[in-house]
């Protein structure tokens, strides 16, 4: 039984070193950073959402939905620019909950995707 499972332990390791291989680690591009931050709460309505990518990444779409205010329209300036930090102007907001589902286009080609909320005045 001990054999048999440090076999099973030496084929674990050596498929997490495939799979470590395959990532192109190097030219993928997730979210590093935002601002605001996921589940910051402020108390005034920020001017703008800055997102901080690990390389450079084109912003495919991003939707910024309140929980009460619904669907805020965005500029599309932002879209398909190739960028390591985005910075999206954003009007004036109202006091919700606000939803920021993005989509970008990693150098590499890679789409990634994900969301992050905040909150403006206190709930
Ligand atoms: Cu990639």
């Amino acid at each position: 039984m001990a054999a048999l499972r440090s076999v099973m332990a030496g084929m674990a390791v050596a498929l997490l070193a495939i799979s470590l291989q395959v990532l192109p680690a190097a030219a993928h591009s997730p979210l590093i950073s935002s601002s605001p931050a996921d589940g910051d709460v402020l108390a005034a309505a920020p001017p703008a959402i800055k997102m901080k990518f690990r390389s450079t990444a084109r912003l495919v779409r991003l939707a910024l939905t309140g929980a009460q205010s619904g669907e805020v329209t965005l500029s599309e300036e932002h879209l398909m620019v190739e960028k390591q930090r985005h910075t999206v102007a954003l009007p004036a907001i109202a006091a919700d909950e606000y939803e920021v589902r993005w989509r970008a286009l990693s150098a590499d080609g890679h789409l990634v995707k994900g969301s992050f909320s905040f909150t403006v005045g206190s709930e």
